[in-house]
């Protein structure tokens, strides 16, 4: 059985991970307004990741026992400046997220809950591997600066991106 601290830690952040969905639909919006269908693409498999994590831990708190209590998702920004901007603003959030993620696991420590650790350290690693492809992005989009071509090579290179459903735990 999860505890009730633990329980409701999971639940804020089932939170968190669905705003990440809805924060990468937003910016997906973004991309299809500009035409960067690549870039489109590449936020959609971000949403179904995230919509996944999200729901990784919905199933972990139900098998535990729990109660999965869902709260009211902010809205995102709709509007950036730039790719650039859009790309700056996912690496702040990754890591926002990350630092959360350590606050889940500090909860399971204090708690003594080590299935809950042990499960918590696939989404740390998954953090790792986020803020590394944003990263990558992100270091293309500050080379590429105003040139539309690079950008456009980009655009593909980006759309070849296919979701694969992560197996968390
Ligand atoms: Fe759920 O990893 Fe991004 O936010």
């Amino acid at each position: 059985m999860i505890s009730e601290k633990m329980q409701a830690a999971f639940c804020d952040q089932i939170n968190k991970e669905l705003y990440s969905e809805y924060l990468y639909l937003s910016m997906k919006a973004y991309f299809l307004n500009l035409n960067l269908n690549g870039f489109a693409t590449w936020m959609d498999v971000q949403v179904q990741e995230e919509h996944a994590h999200a729901m990784g831990m919905f199933d972990y708190v139900i098998e535990r026992g729990g109660k999965v209590e869902l709260h009211s998702i902010d809205k995102p920004e709709t509007n950036w400046e730039s790719p650039l901007e859009v790309f700056r603003a996912v690496l702040k959030h990754e890591e926002y997220v990350t630092s959360r993620i350590n606050a889940l696991m500090d909860v399971a420590e204090e708690e003594r809950d080590r299935a809950a650790t042990i499960f918590l350290n696939w989404y740390l690693k998954e953090q790792v591997e986020e803020e590394a492809n944003v990263g990558g992005v992100l270091a293309q989009l500050e080379m590429i600066g105003d040139d539309k071509s690079g950008l456009f090579a980009l655009d593909k290179e980006l759309g070849a991106r296919t979701f694969v459903a992560p197996v968390i735990g």
